[in-house]
């Protein structure tokens, strides 16, 4: 095991590895923009260092900086969290050659998941279900790209391959929309991401968003740990996860659980790591891998007791999977709701003083965060500022419980989602279960309809 990890991130994530770190016996240094000197995670670990100024680009992003700070203190490994640098595969890259280990898949498997495209092929050879579209990139004549949409069917999509997470895409419905929608996705993903490659798939339009989640060894062994269904969001941005997804026979999830491993033992990756899947009329559609830990891992370590922090960095130390895929088993149901420093109906970013915090607690409930009463939310991050984790037996059980923590819980000072987390708590249609990925857009424009001139 390490003696020693960097931590190039902030936030909850931040405390959620040194939390992890500290279980294995492990040191923990942490680097810090001059505007989160005082945040928890800082204060905790063993040594901070400070490597610039508020602005990302020069502190979080910086990559010189963060690699001086692990050489100045004989840290052995970096773990890049989430977002930042977690998916940059010149970042990882860099970190190896300077002699550290990169604690994630290998630069190059990175770099294929990256491009969308490659990522696709990759995964479609390696006999994982994709989305029907067009093989690889789209070809620069007109021709040959309106013959490859009246093969797939209307409505497609055009997507950037440096794209992802919802960046760079447009849906084109007829024939007549095209040719723009193809050439204006390329300027833009040029501008973008530096990389005019275009896609098509067939658009799907009504499927939920269902993830699979897999760690795999350096010795070609790997398993998946079931599922996590994501479908609540806003303009791409998660809002609530679980684990399992509701309504979905454990037979299917079985079936592309098995493809997912075993195209992760075809392509020898290495760590944690999540293949993304639309799933529409009982079929999945495979659409990207994500090569880092994901903000709702819980609701996964929850069902199955495995701590997928701790085994990023057991297998980084090369230690070869300690359990089986037979022994993997799901067990109740977890909720997450993210907690965004926000108004809750509005959804402008709320940074400030919190003047006052009480956590929840009781049964099945796990808090992932690193506010406390007086600390100030700066202004220059994402808005999330926790997680808030239920869980029970049965999935009416871990609505029980997240209804009761989201209304003992107490942020003042700031604004927060807790008043619409509390409100989709009491839905009707997410009680059911099974909602798609357009559901809570359409909630909230319906609601916007209802309450206008009032
Ligand atoms: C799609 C799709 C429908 N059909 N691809 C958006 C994020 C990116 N990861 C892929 N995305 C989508 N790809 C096909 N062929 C609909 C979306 C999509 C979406 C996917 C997952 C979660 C939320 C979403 C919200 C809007 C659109």
């Amino acid at each position: 095991m390490f003696e020693k990890i960097l931590i190039a991130n902030r936030g909850e994530i931040a405390l959620r590895i040194q939390r992890a770190c500290r279980e294995l016996g492990v040191k923990t240094v942490v680097v810090h923009s001059t505007a989160d000197t005082e945040a928890k995670y800082v204060k905790l670990a063993d040594e901070s260092v400070c490597i610039g100024p508020p602005a990302s680009s020069a502190s979080y992003l910086n990559i010189p900086a963060i690699i001086s700070a692990a050489e100045v203190t004989d840290a052995e490994a970096i773990h890049p969290g989430y977002g930042f640098l977690s998916e940059n595969a010149d970042f990882a890259e860099r970190v190896e050659k300077s002699g550290f280990v990169f604690i994630g898949p290998q630069p190059e498997t990175i770099r294929l998941m990256g491009d969308k495209v490659s990522a696709k092929d990759a995964m479609k050879a390696a006999g994982v279900p994709c989305v029907p579209g067009s093989e690889g990139a789209l070809p620069d004549d007109l021709k040959e790209i309106v013959r490859i949409a009246r093969s797939v069917g209307y409505p497609v999509i055009i997507k950037a391959a440096g794209g992802g997470g919802g960046r760079g895409m447009r849906v084109v419905h007829t024939e007549a929309a095209l040719n723009n929608a193809v050439n204006m996705t390329r300027a833009e993903a040029g501008a973008a991401f530096g990389n005019p490659v275009v896609y098509m798939e067939k658009y799907l339009e009504n499927p939920r968003h269902i993830e699979i989640q897999i760690l795999a060894d350096t010795f070609k062994n790997a398993v998946y740990l079931g599922e996590r269904d994501c479908s609540m969001q806003r303009r791409h941005q998660k809002v609530i996860e679980e684990a399992p997804a509701p309504g979905i026979q454990r037979r299917h999830i079985v079936r592309v659980g098995e493809r997912c491993a075993e195209a992760c033992r075809k392509i020898g990756y290495r760590g944690a790591g999540t293949f993304e899947f639309l799933f529409e009329n009982g079929e999945f559609y495979f659409i990207e891998m994500n090569t880092r830990v994901q903000v709702e891992h819980p609701v996964t370590e929850q069902v199955t007791g495995i701590d997928i922090v701790q085994a990023q960095i057991r297998i980084a130390a090369g230690e070869k999977l300690w359990f089986r895929q037979r022994e993997v088993e799901l067990r109740g149901h977890a909720i997450e709701c993210r907690i965004n420093a926000e108004d809750p109906f509005k959804f402008t970013p709320s940074p400030g003083k919190i003047l006052s915090y009480h956590p929840p607690g009781g049964p099945g409930i796990r808090v992932d965060t690193h506010i406390y009463q007086g600390y100030t939310i700066p202004p220059h991050y994402d808005s999330m500022i926790g997680k808030l984790i239920a869980y029970g037996d049965t999935r009416d059980q871990a609505i029980r419980r997240m209804r009761i923590a989201l209304s003992e819980m107490v942020v003042e000072g700031i604004k927060t989602n807790i008043p619409l987390h509390l409100e989709l708590m009491h839905d009707a249609r997410f009680i059911e279960g099974g909602t798609s990925i357009h559901y809570l857009e359409e909630k909230l424009a319906a609601k916007d309809e209802a309450t206008k001139g009032i």
